[in-house]
């Protein structure tokens, strides 16, 4: 069993040993000494939360951003997850600012690799809970959103750097929260709108308040679930990250993760160590034997990010695909209705001249014209 500090220390050098992995190895040698210097790189990386109102999306974000956050990104933040139910209450609010400014509710956090010179962007999007009075329409839109802004940016004629230097707006994965107690209709709703856009990691909210048992009863429930919908709808939404990455994170073989948002910060190591603190004892967030949460955030943020790359860059050629026909299509029919219209104008023209060739045959020619002065 690995101790408080065994885990944290565990988790920050790999960490930084995964980022910096693609030093090519035996680099004192001579032939290494001549390899060309890394270009600096920003890679950038979407994952989108989703869940009901209320199941701890914020906590756990907080907590990320507390956990691989620099210290004025982490005061930027104004970490406070107990503020939550306050947000919580202002649920028309929170949708309306959501549709108007996503924005507000991204959190991006900076991990720098100063040996490869790749800057990776972590974005975390967070959502207002929805319920079954409120659908995920507001979720669904903006996913299409991001990548029609990354389509635009793609497209435009005043694009001056590669398409790999463009701020990637589009998502990558969505964190879905999902209840200890039974899925309702709402939920499979949800799950199906959004699983058809992007791949869905499926996690068990507030983990803490469930035993072994119960635990090993939600998961099957969360798998039966997700599989009636492969099996009736056709529908394959579940992420499946590698059987390596999951064998090295630690994670669950069923990849269905639990979740246990801290509400404390404590300090071990000069890690920052989130942590739920009862009246009968504590529990630590990034503990394995406590939740998932460390081999999750293992697998997003460095074991898996370039598999989850290329699956957002296949979903992507398939939409670009597609645009690029409509904006054809359309383009094809702008040139059709504009040559009907020149056809148009052109006979009109004609019609014009030969009435007008009509009028000067009918004139009375000259010598017919008696002039009473000419005698
Ligand atoms: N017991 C327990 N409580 C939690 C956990 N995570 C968060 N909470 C508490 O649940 C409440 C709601 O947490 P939030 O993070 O606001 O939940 P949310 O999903 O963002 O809520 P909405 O934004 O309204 O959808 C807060 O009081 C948190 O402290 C957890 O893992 N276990
Ligand atoms: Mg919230």
């Amino acid at each position: 069993m690995l101790s408080v500090s065994e885990t944290c220390l565990t988790f920050r050098t790999e960490h930084l040993g995964r980022l910096s992995s693609s030093r090519p190895s035996g680099h004192n040698d001579a032939r290494s000494r001549l390899e060309l210097r890394p270009t600096p790189q920003e890679r950038f990386l979407k994952v989108l939360v989703v869940g009901r109102k209320g199941l701890g999306k914020t906590t756990w974000i907080s907590n990320m951003q507390a956990v691989y956050g620099s210290s004025e990104e982490l005061a930027a933040a104004n970490y406070q997850p107990d503020d939550a139910e306050a947000h919580a209450a202002n649920e028309d609010a929170e949708m309306r600012n959501f549709k108007k400014d996503p924005c507000h509710m991204l959190t991006e956090m900076t991990l720098r690799d100063d040996r490869s010179l790749v800057t990776h962007h972590i974005c975390i999007q967070d959502t207002p809970g929805y319920s079954k009075e409120v659908p995920v329409k507001h979720v669904t839109s903006y996913v299409r959103q991001q990548n029609k802004h990354f389509f635009d940016m793609e497209q435009s004629a005043r694009r001056r750097v590669p398409v790999s230097a463009l701020p990637d707006t589009r998502v990558d994965v969505c964190i879905f929260f999902l209840p200890a107690g039974p899925l309702r209709s709402h939920d499979m709703a949800a799950l199906s709108a959004i699983g058809s856009l992007v791949p869905i990691v499926p996690v068990i909210a507030k983990a803490d308040v469930l035993d072994p048992d119960e635990l090993r009863r939600v998961r099957k429930r969360i798998a039966a679930a997700l599989d009636m919908m492969r099996v009736n709808d056709g529908l394959n939404c579940r992420h499946s990250f590698p059987a390596d990455d999951i064998t090295a994170a630690g994670a669950p073989s069923s990849q269905i993760f639990t979740i246990i948002g801290g509400n404390v910060l404590e300090q071990h190591d000069g890690r920052r160590w989130p942590a739920r603190k009862y009246t009968w004892g504590k529990c630590e967030t990034l503990l394995p034997e406590n939740s998932d949460v460390l081999a999750l955030s293992r697998l997003l943020f460095e074991l898996s990010i370039t598999d989850l790359k290329d699956k957002t860059e296949l979903r992507y050629l398939e939409l670009r695909r597609r645009c690029l026909l409509v904006k054809s299509k359309r383009k094809e029919a702008e040139v059709a209705s504009k040559l009907q219209q020149m056809e148009a104008n052109q006979q009109e023209n004609v019609e014009r001249m030969a009435a007008k060739l009509q009028g000067m045959q009918e004139l009375p020619c000259l010598a017919d014209v008696h002039l009473p002065f000419v005698k």
